[in-house]
This record gives structure tokens, C-alpha cells and sequence, in this order.
């Protein structure tokens, strides 16, 4: 993305899409006078209107190409706006938008924070007849770093675990993505609608929720793709992809070839949906792309042009991957017109 233009992954013929996504700069968000945001998800230093009503979070992550981006949700349908303790909630007729930022306090656990954090968001979906999360995203400061004998990630996934197991039950988890910063705020943010999204697992991979206990003591519960048909449209949403084949990561250190093997996950991925009915032709994407060492960005960059032609609708992420060893991550909203 670049400062004189906005990323959108709505194709603009259709109104009814029930919910849209743009990335803009603070000057840009400013000046557009969108009725019905569902929520504001800020990258890079941001300061808030103290008075929104709606959702706002300040993610731990700073772009690679601005000094801000603002991911600004948005719907077509009248929205009104909850709160239930540190939730920040937008609901229409067809989706549920949500956010919560924590600070964690000097010497609190990790793992007792994820839960309540996620305890509080499932009582507030269950309670407004929203019973399918469809896709989470996990940002938390110093995601590698060992707390006390164990890594954060490896905490942050006992905590939503527990809390899973007690509201969601085990069968299949919703999309997700789990990426580090190093500084501010842990902040999770979801959508939810009224049906539960298709999932479809990677047949390069193991599922993450049956990883071997060598990973952490609780699996990371979530699935790999899912498909959501949305009234009008389906939306392929993937989660965070890396260079894992099986359930090993490949390509210590080499950053070339990480980014191939993240991007035939990804191919992958669209073919398994593909074949279970995804339309072939006439799709709009988008990419977030994580990158751990930002002198990688121009090598990433590089293989993601290649690949799609171009990275009009991608935006690079500073952000450092749940296992020590990968140096990239790429996840994607794919939609069908
Ligand atoms: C992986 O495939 C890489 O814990 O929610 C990717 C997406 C990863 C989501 C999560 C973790 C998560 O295991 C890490």
C-alpha cells in the first residue's frame, strides 16, 4: 500500500457484502465519512478519537511502508455498538465485529489473562445469538520471549485452550492468526456470524490443533482456511501461513525459501477450496504479510509480485512468527464476485 491509496477488499458491485475492509492513513480515514464503521484496528502510532463509539485497538505491529495504517471494517447494514468489560463490540443483522486491548500488568500470568480475555468475548457472542466466531487475530507483545520457564506463545495457548474447551468445545477452531510486536498492548480482535464458515485443512500440514506436545503443552487451537458465504459472496479467509510442511518448519534462516513454501501453502489452500466449490475465476485478494526482520522486506516483497503480479492489495507488517525460526508469515481474505 502506498500513502496516496487505499486497499479495499470489496469489489465495489457488490452493496450487499456484509461487511467491507479498507486500509487507510489517518489523513485518508479522516476525511472519509463512512456512516457505519464497525471498528478501527490502528498498525504504528495512533491517536484515537476519544469519542468513537466504535471499536478502536492499537495493535503491538507498525507497517513496513507508512508510519500508520489504519484497517478500517465497515458494513452496509445499520450497526449498533456494546461493551462487556474490556470488549468493544459492533453488531448488524449478519455480523458481529469485536476488539479487546489489555495491558498486562508487572508479574500477571499470561495465560489467566488469554482466558478471561476470551471467556468475555464468547459470553458476549453467545449471548447476542452469534455462536460461530469465523476468524481471530492474536497480537501480543514479545511473542517468543520466555516467561518463567516457557515462551509467551506457548502461554498465550493454554490460555485459549481452557477457554475453548469450556464455551466452544474442541471440534473445529476458527480461523486464526498469532504475531508478536515489542511494545503496547495485547489485542485480539474477531469477526462472528450467525453460521459457522466451512473449514478446510492444508494437506501439506498437520492440522495445528493435533500438533505433537513438542510444540507446547496445549495445541494451538485453530484451522487453517475457511470458507464463509456471506448472502451474497463467498470469502475464502485463510489464517496465518508459514513454512511449515507437516508439522515442521522448513528453511531455518533462509528467508528465499521460506517464502516459496509459505506461498505453496497458500496455493494449497485455494486449491483444497477449490475443490470444494470455491468459484475458480473472478477473485479479488487481499494479503497481510508478516515480516520478522524488516531488512527482508524487498526479498518478500519480491516473491509476493511474483506470484500475483502484483502487491496492490498487501500490506507488510513488522511483526514477529509464533515459532523462533520463520522469518515470515502471509494470511488472506480471498473474495468471490
Ligand atoms: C503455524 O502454522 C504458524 O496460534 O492462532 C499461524 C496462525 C500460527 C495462527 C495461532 C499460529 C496461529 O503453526 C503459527
Amino acid at each position: 500500500m502506498h500513502a496516496d491509496q487505499s486497499v479495499a477488499f470489496k469489489p465495489a458491485d457488490m452493496p450487499l457484502a456484509p461487511f467491507e475492509v479498507q486500509y487507510l492513513t489517518p489523513a485518508a480515514f479522516k476525511a472519509s465519512s463512512d456512516p457505519s464503521i464497525l471498528g478501527v484496528i490502528a498498525y504504528g502510532a495512533y491517536e484515537p478519537d476519544g469519542q468513537a463509539d466504535y471499536p478502536v485497538a492499537s495493535t503491538c505491529l507498525d507497517p513496513l511502508d507508512e508510519d500508520c495504517i489504519l484497517e478500517v471494517w465497515s458494513s452496509p447494514d445499520p450497526v449498533s455498538y456494546h461493551r462487556s468489560g474490556a470488549l468493544k463490540a459492533s453488531i448488524t443483522e449478519r455480523i458481529c465485529f469485536g476488539s479487546i486491548e489489555i495491558k498486562q500488568g508487572e508479574g500477571e500470568a499470561l495465560e489467566p489473562i488469554i482466558q478471561h480475555a476470551y471467556d468475555t468475548l464468547l459470553s458476549f457472542l453467545g449471548d447476542h445469538s452469534f455462536p460461530a466466531p469465523i476468524r481471530f487475530w492474536n497480537y501480543l507483545p514479545f511473542i517468543n520471549d520466555d516467561d518463567q520457564g516457557m515462551e509467551r506463545y506457548r502461554r498465550f495457548n493454554i490460555g485459549r485452550y481452557d477457554s475453548f474447551a469450556a464455551r466452544l468445545g474442541l471440534s473445529v477452531p476458527p480461523v486464526a492468526s498469532a504475531l508478536g510486536g515489542h511494545a503496547g498492548n495485547i489485542v485480539v480482535y474477531f469477526l462472528a456470524a450467525r453460521e459457522p464458515a466451512e473449514t478446510i485443512e492444508n494437506p501439506r500440514q498437520v492440522s495445528a490443533y493435533a500438533y505433537p506436545a513438542i510444540y507446547g503443552p496445549r495445541s494451538p487451537l485453530f484451522s487453517r482456511s475457511a470458507i464463509f458465504r456471506g448472502d451474497h459472496c463467498p470469502y475464502f479467509m485463510i489464517s496465518g501461513t508459514a513454512s511449515i510442511v507437516g508439522h515442521e518448519s522448513r528453511h531455518p534462516g533462509d528467508v528465499d525459501a521460506q517464502a516459496v513454501e509459505t506461498l505453496t501453502n497458500i496455493r494449497a489452500l485455494i486449491q483444497e477450496a477449490e475443490r470444494q466449490g470455491f468459484p475458480r475465476t473472478g477473485k479479488s485478494w487481499f494479503l497481510k504479510i508478516y515480516v520478522r526482520h524488516p531488512e527482508d522486506l524487498e526479498r518478500i516483497r519480491g516473491h509476493i509480485q511474483e506470484i500475483l503480479g502484483s502487491d496492490d492489495h498487501c500490506i507488510y507488517l513488522h511483526a514477529d512468527i509464533c515459532r523462533p525460526e520463520l522469518l515470515l508469515e502471509l494470511e488472506g481474505v480471498c473474495i468471490a464476485s
